[in-house]
């Protein structure tokens, strides 16, 4: 493809994005304005992995990307900045989406098509960005919204596979950008106008919320009524019109606990069942510091500093430790009098919380309860070594009850 491509914002989604636009012959600078993050994507190393993101990026590096803090004139930008809500009034804050614009309407061209792939709350493009177009005099640019839907842990196949949607102000424009994405994107891509784009997006994600938040809720009632969760979905979901998730410590990552606020801040009369959801899932990580303090009193144990939390990531087998469940419980714990418990992550290098251990084996020297926050394959992998602890499981991860473990569920 001759079609030259902006990517800015060199994220969790613009650095794959970009990288697969590469790979598939498509000319791309990616523009970050983090001259770290440029100098080691130059250096030929990656600033995060994710399953088969190595074999990209040597599949890009043939001459087909550039990395670089400036932005270039191209025909097409796809940014790809994060959109964090403001925790008081839940809503948006556009304040990286406003100056990528403006450095891209500084050196863009005459019907170039800026493509805003961040997640928006429904109406931002038309209220924020389109007057910013205006206020330039550049009436002349094309506008379109191209939501991701890829999954962490599994971003480089979800990205090939799973079906898109682009919102355009035309068909014309909406076709160019589909042809952009069908270059690797082997799903469906329907185009349709930007507000449904941006609402789709967001509607995706409150959706998964809020079925995990029925899940996390039931878990309360079973806990209360002293019945089984685990089995009780098991067999519920054997219904045909059933699927009920996976209860668990909250909701984590850089979406599903974001998103939906974006709703409620707009539109609070409304979004009720969503908001309750939310909080719902936010009460999750006090719920599970409330489950240990009921097993540390059954078992008579008293020090807090003897409590072990695994995993500090928001999820299984991936690094990013935005919004986990884990870290909202420490912020809970570091308000208090108590000890500050131990904390371990296997795939966490960096230190982002008191008591976090650098070393599987020393963590589970110093703890009598062992919560497990996150199923990391690695625990699985190196169950053997966990012997005589009190075992929270809080994911439901079919540990065995062996060496003198006693597993305890939500
Ligand atoms: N979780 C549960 N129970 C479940 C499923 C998930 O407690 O049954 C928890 C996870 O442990 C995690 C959080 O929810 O803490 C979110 O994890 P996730 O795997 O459901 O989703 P994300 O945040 O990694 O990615 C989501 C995806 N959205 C949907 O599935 C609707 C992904 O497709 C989006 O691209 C991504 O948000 C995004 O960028 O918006």
């Amino acid at each position: 493809m001759n079609t030259q491509v902006n990517v800015v914002g060199l994220g969790y989604i613009g650095l794959p994005t970009a990288l697969m636009l590469a790979a598939h012959r498509v000319n791309i600078v990616g523009t970050d304005c983090n001259e770290h993050i440029v100098e080691t994507l130059r250096r030929g190393s990656l600033t995060f992995t994710e399953p088969g993101m190595e074999q990209l990026f040597r599949a890009a590096h043939d001459g087909q990307i550039l990395f670089t803090t400036e932005y270039a004139k191209t025909d097409f930008y796809i940014i790809s900045v994060p959109t964090p809500y403001h925790k008081e009034t839940k809503k948006i804050n556009t304040g990286y989406l406003r100056s990528a614009v403006e450095s891209v309407l500084a050196v863009c061209e005459k019907d170039a098509v800026v493509v805003i792939e961040s997640t928006v709350s429904p109406g931002t493009i038309d209220r924020c960005v389109r007057p910013m177009l205006m206020k330039h005099g550049r009436g002349d640019v094309r506008l379109a919204h191209a939501p991701e839907r890829i999954l962490p842990g599994n971003m480089i196949r979800e990205m090939v596979r799973n079906d898109r949607t682009i919102g355009a102000d035309s068909a014309d424009v909406g076709e160019r950008v589909k042809a952009i994405y069908a270059s690797f994107c082997q799903g469906e891509i329907v185009v349709t106008d930007i507000r449904t784009a941006e609402m789709t997006k967001v509607v995706e994600n409150a959706y998964r919320d809020v079925n995990i938040a029925f899940a996390n809720e039931l878990t309360k009632i079973c806990r209360a009524g002293g019945m089984d969760v685990h089995e009780i979905i098991r067999i519920a979901n054997r219904h045909p019109r059933v699927n009920i998730l996976e209860p668990g410590p909250g909701v984590g990552g850089h979406c599903i606990p974001v998103d939906p606020w974006f709703l409620v801040g707009d539109i609070p009369e409304e979004a009720r069942l969503i908001r309750r959801a939310r909080d719902i899932n936010d009460s999750m990580p006090r719920f599970v510091l409330e489950r240990v303090r009921a097993i540390m009193r059954e078992h008579g144990l008293t020090d807090f500093s003897h409590v072990g939390f695994y995993g500090i990531a928001y999820k299984e087998n991936v690094n990013d430790t935005r919004e986990s469940p884990t870290l909202q419980l420490m912020e809970q714990l570091a308000q208090g009098q108590e000890p500050l418990p131990k904390s371990y992550d296997p795939l966490c290098g960096r230190v982002v919380c008191a008591g976090q251990c650098n070393a599987f084996e020393p963590f589970l020297e110093a703890i009598d309860v062992l919560v497990v926050m996150v199923a990391h394959s690695h625990l699985k992998e190196n169950w053997d070594k966990v012997r005589n602890k009190f075992v929270l499981d809080t994911r439901h991860c079919g540990l065995e009850p062996s060496c003198g473990n006693t597993i305890i569920y939500l």
